[in-house]
């Protein structure tokens, strides 16, 4: 089934809520678990899932809709990873920051006319698509992390 516009956004709507249930109540230990020695901490994950509201996905989409068929590099996760801010890393401001960051990004798509949503970039790995095959390319990327965190709690819990 091919999700419709107004559920990519709602999917969208409930991740940080989401967020917010699974990862609130957790120990600095559970935070920075990691499952296997290259596997990232739930730390981690939030952290990434701020900065590419920020700088990928967001950023991404706006340039669709200003510029015409923008070329959009590629995004390089170790090289975020080797350089990545950590100042704002305590679970309360991560999970704000997000919060802040995914109401701008709600923002602008509740604004999306039907021509918004039609707008077109290319990209390296994905080839020509639309700013809706975007926007649903990060319902899945949210739905993914929020798996792996719910991956980490188990094996955290399993732990001996
Ligand atoms: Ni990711």
């Amino acid at each position: 089934m091919v999700a419709t516009r107004t559920q990519l956004m709602s999917t969208l709507e409930q991740t940080h809520p989401t967020l917010v249930r699974l990862t609130s109540h957790l120990s600095d230990a559970e935070l920075d678990f990691r499952p296997e020695s290259e596997a990232w901490s739930t730390r981690e994950i939030l952290a990434h899932l701020v900065d590419d509201e920020m700088f990928v996905m967001r950023t991404r989409l706006e340039r669709m809709v200003k510029e015409e068929r923008p070329v959009l590099a590629s995004h390089d996760e170790k090289k975020w990873y080797r350089q990545r801010n950590t100042a704002r890393d305590t679970v309360d401001e991560l999970l704000s920051d997000f919060a802040v960051q995914r109401a701008a990004s709600l923002g602008i798509l509740r604004l999306f006319r039907a021509e918004e949503w039609e707008r077109t970039a290319y990209h390296p790995e994905y080839d020509y698509f639309t700013a809706e095959k975007w926007v649903g390319y990060w319902v899945e990327h949210d739905l993914t992390h929020v798996r792996q965190i719910e991956s980490n709690s188990a094996a955290f819990s399993k732990k001996p």
